[in-house]
């Protein structure tokens, strides 16, 4: 049987902050809030159906306003990167350095969201941002769906309608760690990238505009490659965006042979970038379980190429006046 409940999560500048949590028949249990329409929690069974939480997170409120690295959240209205925060003649908010990140200063990853809809499978989060703001022309109207599927399938579809020609490049900024309970840092995941090529960075870790082709160096996760056996290579580890191969159908896989757990990522984004927190050593407490430190997840975002309104060959997120886009990724929990 599949179930819903609903309850307070907390309160952020008076306005009430919710937690929403679908169970479907096999236990599968997703947890998600109404601030930065985000992620909380995700139990998946283990190869001897043990089910436990597969996501960072915290359990209060007040550590997702006062300390999260996007656990969980929805990115927008752009992911990752822009350049110097400009777009043609348009100024965008600088918050990082000279550069736009994740949507600017007040992102929607630190409001508030409308609960529009719940049903024992699916729940949609709608936000609407006036035309301004973060210097983005454009009144747009974001809405996110989470929905539980019965064969241990997640899916979450995000639209952007625009009254006015504006940028969109939306993504779910979670970050998975497969043992369960944060058992075990991700350093021995398998992780498999069907990408042939990848975005080179420059320091400000914000794309240079050259496509490389990753066959021969480190970043070849086509095989699949532990990220202990990536970060011998690359010490720094994982910050980097992959250009998805077209129509792929696991964009990513990640495989944990501990656990047995597999998780395969199948997106209409046309890239994706990995996180691997890698040297990420901080005093706030994860899941109420542990410290975080360095590897504890892997932040795996389905979007669009970062700072592709500067790179004609990175993909269009420009969405026109009028239009509605929409991108949908689709996670897929077995075992091995
Ligand atoms: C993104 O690429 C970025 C990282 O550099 C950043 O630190 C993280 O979000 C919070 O994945």
């Amino acid at each position: 049987m599949s179930a819903m409940q609903r309850s307070a999560f907390g309160t952020v500048a008076g306005e009430l902050v919710e937690k929403v949590e679908l169970t479907n028949a096999q236990g599968l249990r997703l947890a998600v809030m109404n601030y930065g329409a985000t992620l909380l929690a995700l139990d998946v069974p283990d190869r001897h159906g043990v089910l436990e939480n597969v996501v960072l997170g915290f359990g209060d409120l007040a550590s997702y306003v006062n300390d999260s690295p996007y656990f969980g959240a929805t990115i927008g209205r752009v992911a990752g990167r822009i350049r110097d925060g400009r777009w043609d003649t348009i100024q965008l908010s600088q918050n990082e350095g000279n550069q736009h990140i994740h949507g600017g200063i007040n992102n929607v990853s630190h409001r508030v969201w409308v609960i529009e809809s719940v049903t024992d499978s699916a729940v949609t989060m709608c936000i609407v941002l006036p035309a301004g703001d973060q210097g983005y022309p454009g009144t747009l109207t974001m809405r996110v769906t989470y929905e539980l599927q019965a064969d241990n399938r997640m899916t979450i579809t995000t639209t952007g309608h625009s009254d006015t020609r504006t940028l969109f490049n939306p993504t779910n900024h979670s970050y998975f760690n497969l043992s369960g309970g944060l058992k075990a840092t991700v350093s021995e995941h398998q992780v498999k990238v069907a990408a042939d090529k990848m975005a080179e960075v420059d320091e400000t870790k914000c794309p240079t505009g050259r496509l490389l082709p990753v066959a021969g160096t480190a970043f070849d996760f086509r095989s699949g490659q532990t990220i202990t056996q990536f970060c011998q290579a690359e010490a720094a580890g994982l910050d980097t965006p992959f250009l998805l191969q077209p129509q792929a159908p696991s964009a990513v896989t990640v495989t944990d042979d501990s656990s047995g757990r597999r998780l395969q990522i199948a997106t209409t984004a046309a890239a994706v970038v990995l996180f691997s927190t890698t040297g990420m050593n901080e005093a706030y407490v994860v899941n109420d379980t542990r410290p975080m430190c360095s590897q504890l997840g892997l932040a795996i975002e389905p979007q669009m190429l970062p700072d592709a309104i500067h790179h004609p060959d990175f993909g269009n997120i420009v969405i026109e006046a009028g239009e509605t886009k929409q991108y949908q990724s689709v996670y897929t929990f077995d075992t091995i």
